[in-house]
């Protein structure tokens, strides 16, 4: 019987194209020159498409193949898939929930830590010989007993809270309805209201057309000059130009980032600031991790074409 054609987004590492050549017949998109070429030649043989979280498939890549069956991704974001012109189609659609829950959670953590306690700029103190020279490094500022913001308590939200509990923060979160397992936290009704609480501001809700620059100008300045806003989900939460603006003006203290517009390519206003923690959309960046988003990416759509129940289905 002839392999499943399957129209793969993006690059995977080798233990996932390994099992993925064995078993379906992948065409990379990602590849070719010509990709709008490359989809008219082999989007009509095309059962599947494997894609990634930040890559999705677009209305015109799901129209382009007819015969589209299912859609797995690799990673919990599913908001750059066209859920829409799937749904219609009848086409399934599957993520990877869970198994990168925690590694999200722990940078997202440590990545308020390391902005906080100025820990990038302190390896540069001790590498480039400042210290020595200088003396003691700078004054910064401490994490512990502050109050902290949630904005999504689904499983990343919930799971950076549970960490945060550990420092002493007063933790507040906002969720589109309040949540019985919040365990004491307060519910904020709004964005607005939760900035105004929170000194660490987590933006941590799954992205949507709905969910998007929900971070506002007035939600960042309300975060204010002490404050530091920490985005793990998608940089679409966020309006880029006002978070810039306020980064720029002192109206926000700071921001650790791990998502960006245009990613890889930041804005370069970026560069030119003190006051961020850049990270490469990493959050999930760990051999665990990314070994177990490959395998649910493989399991269901192995799972799909044995005719079982997919295991993480989103459509
Ligand atoms: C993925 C992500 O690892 O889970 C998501 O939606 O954005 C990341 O955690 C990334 O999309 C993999 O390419």
């Amino acid at each position: 019987m002839s392999k499943p054609d399957v129209l793969q987004v993006g690059a995977y590492p080798a233990w996932d194209q390994e099992p993925l050549d064995e078993t379906f017949a992948m065409h990379r998109y990602f590849e070719a020159a010509d990709k709008s070429g490359f989809l008219a030649g082999v989007g009509p043989t095309i059962r599947a498409i494997a894609t990634r979280g930040e890559l999705g498939a677009s209305r015109a890549m799901i129209e382009a193949c007819p015969k589209l069956e299912i859609i797995s991704v690799y990673g919990v974001g599913f908001d750059a898939v066209d859920l829409k012109t799937a749904g219609e189609r009848g086409i399934r659609v599957t993520n990877t929930p869970d198994v990168l829950t925690n590694d999200v959670a722990d940078l997202g953590v440590a990545m308020m830590l390391c902005l906080s306690r100025g820990m990038t700029g302190a390896e540069r103190w001790v590498r480039d010989g400042s210290w020595a020279a200088k003396g003691l490094y700078p004054l910064q500022h401490r994490v512990w007993g502050k109050r902290a913001g949630v904005l999504g308590l689904g499983r990343i939200g919930f799971e950076v809270a549970k960490r945060l509990q550990g420092f002493g923060l007063d933790i507040a979160y906002s969720n589109v309805t309040q949540k019985d397992y919040a365990k004491g936290w307060r519910f904020l009704p709004n964005a607005v209201e939760l900035a105004r609480h929170a000194d660490f501001f987590f933006v941590t809700l799954a992205a949507s057309a709905e969910t998007r620059h929900i971070v506002n100008r007035e939600v960042i300045e309300a975060v204010g000059p002490e404050g530091m806003v920490i985005n793990i989900s998608r940089a679409s939460n966020i309006d880029e130009e006002a978070l810039l603006a306020a980064l720029e003006s002192g109206k926000l203290g700071s921001a650790a980032l791990d998502v960006f517009e245009g990613e890889p390519k930041l804005n370069p206003r970026f560069f030119a600031l003190n006051n961020v923690l850049l990270q490469p959309h990493h959050a999930s960046g760990t051999f665990e991790t990314r070994k177990a988003m490959g395998q649910l990416v493989r399991d269901n759509l192995l799972a799909h074409f044995a005719g079982r129940p997919l295991l993480t289905p989103v459509l």
